[in-house]
């Protein structure tokens, strides 16, 4: 054991922080539209380094971030991901399901997928994969593998943000797709398609409102 490195706030500061935050992060929107300026890699890297730090089950870090800028590997993710989701919107979604998507205008066609100059793919290690001696496979149990990606997830999605650049949540169904294109082995999983970018000069968003604190705040004192 180590002793906790722990910088403790004055109290004004914990709330000029908090509210600074609160007040960055109510800035970010789901972007759909990107435009294809480049964008450095070190801002990229930096944020998945940030989401390396998240906490995970047993600290088994059960994920895998795979970057994509070739413009070959987006054309086969694109044309994969848009055969999935025209069966999405044409035949597999119920109703109800199209319904609810009607506020943000999506259908299938995923242009962004070329368009984006980076395409972070993250995978779910469902249980560890290694080698042990004459090649024999040693398969280690993850613990808490859904919680754990959705918080690295969460922190990738506000380091980005942090680091000015927009992105979207895509999870086109099934992903099946990008374990093929990207040649991952069998333990992993595809968790979440994350375009990341500089949005177009036309960027436009659907007016969605967050639930006020009310209806998600509860407080047993
Ligand atoms: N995967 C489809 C449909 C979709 C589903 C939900 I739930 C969304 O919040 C948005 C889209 C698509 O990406 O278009």
């Amino acid at each position: 054991m180590d002793p906790l490195r722990f910088a403790r706030l004055a109290a004004e500061e914990q709330l000029r922080q908090a509210s600074g935050f609160f007040q960055v992060m109510s800035t970010r929107r789901t972007v759909r539209s990107f435009s294809p300026e480049p964008v450095p890699f070190g801002l990229i890297e930096t944020a998945i380094k940030a989401a390396t730090t998240a906490p995970s089950g047993a600290n088994q870090q059960p994920w895998r971030f795979v970057v994509v800028s070739n413009p070959e590997v987006k054309r086969q993710i694109r044309e994969a991901a848009e055969a999935e989701e025209k069966e999405f919107y044409q035949r597999r979604a119920p109703r109800e399901w199209l319904e609810a998507l009607q506020p943000l205008g999506t259908d299938w066609h995923k242009p962004f997928l070329e368009i984006a100059p980076y395409l972070i793919v993250i995978f779910r290690l469902d249980y560890g994969l290694s080698r042990g001696a004459e090649g024999k496979e040693i398969k280690t149990k993850h613990y808490y593998v859904m919680e754990s990606v959705g918080i690295a997830a969460g922190i990738l999605l506000t380091a980005l943000h942090m680091a000015g650049l927009a992105t979207l949540t895509h999870t086109p169904s099934p992903m099946g797709f990008l374990s093929k294109i990207l040649n991952r082995p069998k333990n992993e999983k595809p968790y979440l398609l994350i375009p990341v970018g500089y949005p177009s000069a036309d960027a436009a968003v659907p007016r969605i409102t967050k639930k006020p604190l009310s209806e998600v705040l509860e407080v047993v004192s």
